[in-house]
Formats: C-alpha cells, structure tokens, sequence
C-alpha cells in the first residue's frame, strides 16, 4: 500500500519574519511551496491548516515565564531576556503568533500520524530546533520539533527518534530529551569548533537513564555530498534498526548546501535529494513507516531551499522528482523579480552523489569523525 502523506502548510507561516534583513526569510518558504506547486508535486494533495499551539502544548517543553516575556516582548521591549532582543532574534509584532502557528504545525503532523490518518506528515516551516525551555537562541523562538515529540510522548509513545541534518547542532532537542530513553536524538552538523552553537561533541551522548541516547557527528569543514553520506551511513542506521522508534522526527535543514552563506559544508542538491530518500528509506526499515518531516535552516533563498524542499516534499510524497527536470519557466520569472542573483535552470546541480573522493584529506577527517561517534555510543 502506498503511503498516506499529509502536508501542513497555511500563507501565515509567512508573518514568521523576525526582520527586514535576517537571513530566515519566509520567501524561502513561498517560492519552495510556487516551486512545488508548478511542478504538479502537490496536485490533488491536501494541505492540513494548522491553529497556534495552546500554552498546554508549548508547556509541555518552554516554561510559563518564557512565554509571558515573548507574549509581552513587543509591547515591552526593554530588558526582556530570554534570549529576545538579539541580531538573531530580534523582537518582531506577532511574534507568539507566529512562532505558536509554526509549533502548531508540528503538532497537526504529529497528530495526524498518532490518529492513523497519515504515514508522513510535513512542515516545512517547523525545523526550529535551536529554542530552549527558557529562551529564544538561533532564530528559534518555540521549539516546534521538541513541542510535537513532547505531544507525541503524552500520548503513549515510548520509542521516538530525531534525526537531524540541519548544518547545525540539534542543541535545543537534544537539551529537551537529554536525560529520556523514549527520545534518541540524532545529530549531524558542521563540527562545533567552527560553527555555531559549538556543542554536538561526540562526547555529549546523554545523561542518566538517557545515556547513550544522544548522538552526535561532527563534520569537519568542507565535507561534501560522499563524505556526509558515508558518515550517516556509518552511524544512523545501525542505531535506528536497534532502536526500533515508533515514530521517525527529521529536522531537514539545507544549509549544508555549498552555497548556503551561513555554514561551510559542501554538499549539493543531488546530495541532499540522497539524503531525503535515506530517511525515507530509514523510516519505512525502522519506524514502521512513520516520518513526521520538519524543514529547519537554509539560507541560500533563491538557489538552494526551493529546489531541496521540493525533492524532499517529492519524497514524502513518493512523486520523486528527476534531477534533470528543467525548472518551470513561470517559477523562474518570478524567482528573477525578487534577486540578482543567477537562478538554476534544473532540479540537479549535475552531482552524483555516490561519488567517492578517495584519498581526499577531508574524507579522511570524516572517517575520523565516525570513529569518535561510535566510540562515545556504541561502547
Ligand atoms: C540579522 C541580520 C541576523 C543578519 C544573523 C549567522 C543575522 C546571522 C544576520 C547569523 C547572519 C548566526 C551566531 C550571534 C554569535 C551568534 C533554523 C553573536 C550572516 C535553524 C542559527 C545560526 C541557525 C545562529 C539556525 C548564528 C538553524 N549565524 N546575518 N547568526 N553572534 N549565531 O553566530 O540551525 O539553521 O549571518
Ligand atoms: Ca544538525
Ligand atoms: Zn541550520
């Protein structure tokens, strides 16, 4: 039987601009869901409107005070804490709004996996996995990602897993779930050395009766498309098929892109299309074929997160899209009004992502990467 995949999506994920100039721009989203759309991706597919997550949801993961500061911060901007009031996280109007629509999202997902009405459920605008308990940190407001496996978990769950490609740390969940065995948090990132947020050490494996059930894989600056998915390959799968989750959470940042301005990986579209169709894979192998999809960083607007969200909706999907479809001309046309830049004119960036650089110095420190992780988790 073929899966059930639902898609959340409403305009007013849109209103999440935290300012004119910040790297998070919501058209990353608009132009993903015109690109998806004219490539016939989403035809006859029914999109689930999300309401605000309740204080009841966000609850279950932020504390009461931190919510009142983000309510009030727009009206009193003055010594607000919490992480508020930064470059990263600059106070915008509606900000509780926006940010409680985007952790609702998630919840709709969740929800319509745990009621059996879907197998895979996406939001693209969900991904903010930065946000802790007490404060905004990394362009995250409320932690959508922690807040639906919270929810998850409230409803019997026992076995979750979160694997997160973003570019960077999974620090806000890993730091939600550290001491809880019913969360295995996966993350792989730019190695902390070189990269905000500086944690996700293979050493940060869990703690009390969540031992082992934080893993961590930094990679080393310069990573490309065979040495990222030699590093997942070496570690994820093994973990997941003896984990057994209920329920697969990704975070599917597309900041590892070799274009992204924020981070210094190396991978291309078709490695990130690779990456999609593993997890997919790894969802069907492991988690009973339960995928809640989650979108995350990406800063490359116009070149990179249209045409990777739009494989990853594919996927989800199972309309897998040809690397060598030509982009639609009318998506182009609009796309040129916004920026200067070049735009692509294909689905691929020409990559085959099975290729292997031996004898590369950077596939090299790769293999050293895996082996700290395995050590710190497979003891
Ligand atoms: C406003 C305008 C904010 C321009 C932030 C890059 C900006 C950055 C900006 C930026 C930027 C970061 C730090 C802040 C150390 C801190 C969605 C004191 C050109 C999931 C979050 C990265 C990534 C935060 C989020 C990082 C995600 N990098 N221009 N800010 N400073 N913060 O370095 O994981 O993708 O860069
Ligand atoms: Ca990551
Ligand atoms: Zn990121």
């Amino acid at each position: 039987m073929s899966p059930r995949t639902s898609v959340v999506w409403t305009p007013d994920f849109l209103s999440y601009q935290l300012s004119d100039d910040h790297p998070l721009n919501p058209v990353r989203l608009d132009l993903t869901m015109r690109l998806a759309t004219q490539l016939g991706v989403l035809d006859g597919v029914e999109t689930l409107a999300p309401e605000p997550a309740t204080d009841e949801d966000l609850t279950r993961v932020h504390t009461p005070s931190y919510l009142t500061a983000v309510r009030s911060a727009p009206h009193e901007p003055w010594g607000v804490g919490h992480g508020l009031g930064t470059d990263d996280n600059p106070i915008f109007l509606g900000m509780h709004e926006a940010s409680a629509l985007i952790a609702g999202g998630s919840v709709l997902a969740a929800r319509a996996i745990a009621e059996g009405r879907a197998d895979r459920a996406v939001n693209l605008a969900g991904g903010l996995h930065h946000a802790m308990a007490d404060r905004a940190a990394g362009f995250c407001v409320y932690n959508d990602c922690s807040v639906a496996i919270a929810w998850l978990l409230e409803q019997g769950y026992e076995r979750i897993a979160y694997v997160d490609v973003d570019v960077h740390h999974g620090d806000g969940v890993q730091a939600a779930f550290y001491d809880d065995p019913r969360v295995m948090t996966i993350s792989m990132h730019q190695h902390p050395l070189t990269l905000w947020p500086g944690t996700g050490w293979p050493g940060e494996y869990g703690k009390g009766d969540g031992a082992g059930y934080a893993v961590n894989v930094p990679l080393p600056p310069g990573t490309g498309d065979a040495g990222w998915l030699r590093a997942f390959h070496a570690v994820v799968p093994s973990l997941l098929e003896s984990f057994r989750p209920q329920v697969l959470v990704t975070e599917c940042g597309a900041d590892t892109h070799s274009d992204d301005p924020l981070a210094n990986l190396e991978l291309s579209i078709d490695g990130q299309r690779a990456i999609y169709h593993s997890l997919r894979d790894l969802a069907e192998r492991t988690a009973g074929g339960k995928w809640l999809v989650l979108g995350g960083g990406g800063y490359s607007l116009f070149r990179v997160v249209p045409r990777s969200w739009t494989h990853l909706l594919a996927t989800a999907l199972d309309r897998d899209v040809d690397p060598a479809r030509p982009l639609p001309a009318d998506w182009v046309a609009h796309a040129a009004g916004l920026t200067r830049h070049p735009l692509p004119t294909a689905m691929t960036d020409g990559h085959d992502p099975s290729f292997t650089p031996w004898g590369d110095d950077v596939a090299e420190r790769v293999d050293s990467a895996i082996l700290e992780t395995r050590r710190a988790v497979f003891p």
